[in-house]
C-alpha cells in the first residue's frame, strides 16, 4: 500500500487548526502510520527542502520551517500520494479548490498548512528523513475491508 510524508506547518500548529486537518485525512480513509510533534532543525529543513534549493523563496521556506513546531505523519492507503494532495489542494491558497485544506482553511502561499509528497519516490525519500523504519507502526485498522 502507498504510504507519503504530510507535514502540518507551523501556521496549522499556531493556528490550532492540528485536529481538523488530521481529520480530513482520517475522513477520507487514510491510515495514519507515524506521527510527531517536533521542531524541525534546520539541517532537517534543508534536507526537506533540498528540492527547492536555489529558488528565490528557498530561504525563507527552511526559515518558516523551523520557526515552530510541526505535525509530521506519515499516511498509507491506495494511491496516498495522490489523494493526499487532492485533500491537500493547490500551493497558491487563491488556485486551491474549495473543500480542500488550502482552499477552505489558508491565503498565503508561504502558510498554506502543510506539504504533501509529490511522488511515491520522493515520498519514501522524505518518510525516512523525519521517521526511522521501527517508527512506522504495522498494524489494521478496524475499516479495512471498506477503504483499506
Ligand atoms: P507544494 O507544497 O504544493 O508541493 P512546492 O512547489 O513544492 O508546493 O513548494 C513548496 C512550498 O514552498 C509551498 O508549499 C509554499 O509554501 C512555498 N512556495 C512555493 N512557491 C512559492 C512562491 O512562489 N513564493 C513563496 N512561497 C512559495
Ligand atoms: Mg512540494
Amino acid at each position: 500500500m502507498e504510504r507519503t510524508l504530510v507535514l502540518i506547518k507551523p501556521d496549522g500548529v499556531q493556528r490550532q487548526l492540528v485536529g481538523q486537518i488530521v481529520a480530513r485525512f482520517e475522513q477520507k480513509g487514510l491510515k495514519i502510520v507515524a506521527m510527531k510533534f517536533i521542531k524541525m532543525s534546520k539541517d532537517l529543513a534543508e534536507r526537506h527542502y533540498a528540492i527547492h534549493k536555489g529558488k528565490s523563496f528557498y530561504d525563507d521556506l527552511v526559515s518558516f520551517i523551523t520557526s515552530g513546531p510541526i505535525v509530521a505523519m506519515v499516511l498509507e492507503g491506495r494511491l496516498a500520494v495522490k489523494q493526499t494532495r487532492n485533500l491537500m489542494g493547490a500551493t497558491r491558497p487563491e488556485e486551491a479548490a474549495p473543500g480542500s485544506i488550502r482552499g477552505d482553511l489558508s491565503v498565503y502561499t508561504g502558510q498554506n498548512l502543510v506539504h504533501g509528497s509529490d511522488s511515491d519516490e520522493n515520498a519514501q525519500i522524505e518518510i525516512a528523513n523525519f521517521f526511522t523504519p521501527a517508527e512506522l507502526v504495522e498494524y489494521d485498522l478496524a475499516n479495512k475491508d471498506w477503504i483499506g
